[in-house]
């Protein structure tokens, strides 16, 4: 390849956006937050075993869900009661897929934790599908909530409809 082809064949790397979910965003309710590479890399990490999409047992590394949590400075423990129960949090892939746990099923203070972020599987950064970081929820006994190419989290509060 001459230099000038080469020059072109490097442009669509040089002007590609970087990936929807390389950086993770996260709304504490009242503004958001940037968890970038070099805060990832500070946090807590967990491992859990679960079920792949092809059905086979895999090993799932990754930020404990609490850790993002507490990252968002969320109420937690003794903090999590009274008018805090209507709490959510929203998870939001790339493909604008979204999920919601409330705050209390991902409070270690409420039962056994058994979730994820994970960026890894079996020692490998996840695939392009699964994105940079996918919720792994080893206790649901369905994926649907094992949301791929997370891109944000907003802790928020489920609110009736006005009458
Ligand atoms: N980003 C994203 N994650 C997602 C979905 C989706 O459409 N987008 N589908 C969910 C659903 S409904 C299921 S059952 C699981 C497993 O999907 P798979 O069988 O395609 O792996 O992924 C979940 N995670
Ligand atoms: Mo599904």
């Amino acid at each position: 390849m001459n230099s000038k082809l080469l020059f072109l064949a490097a442009i669509p790397c040089l002007i590609a956006p970087a990936h929807a979910d390389a950086v993770l965003r996260i709304h504490d309710g009242k503004e958001w937050k940037e968890l970038d590479q070099a805060a990832w890399d500070k946090l807590p990490r967990a491992e859990l075993i679960g079920k792949a999409r092809d059905g086979t047992e895999k090993r799932f590394s990754g930020v404990p869900m609490v850790e993002i949590l507490k990252f968002a400075g969320a109420p937690l423990g003794d903090a999590l009661r009274g008018g805090e129960m209507n709490r959510v949090v929203l998870f939001t892939a790339a493909d604008n897929y979204q999920t919601v746990y409330s705050l209390a099923e991902l409070d270690p203070s409420f039962g056994k934790q058994n979730i994820i972020l994970a960026d890894q599987v079996d020692g490998k950064p996840l695939d392009e599908f699964e994105g940079s970081r996918m919720v792994v929820a080893g206790d649901d006994l369905r994926h649907s909530r094992w949301i791929r190419q997370v891109k944000q989290i907003i802790l928020t509060r489920a609110t009736p409809p006005a009458p």
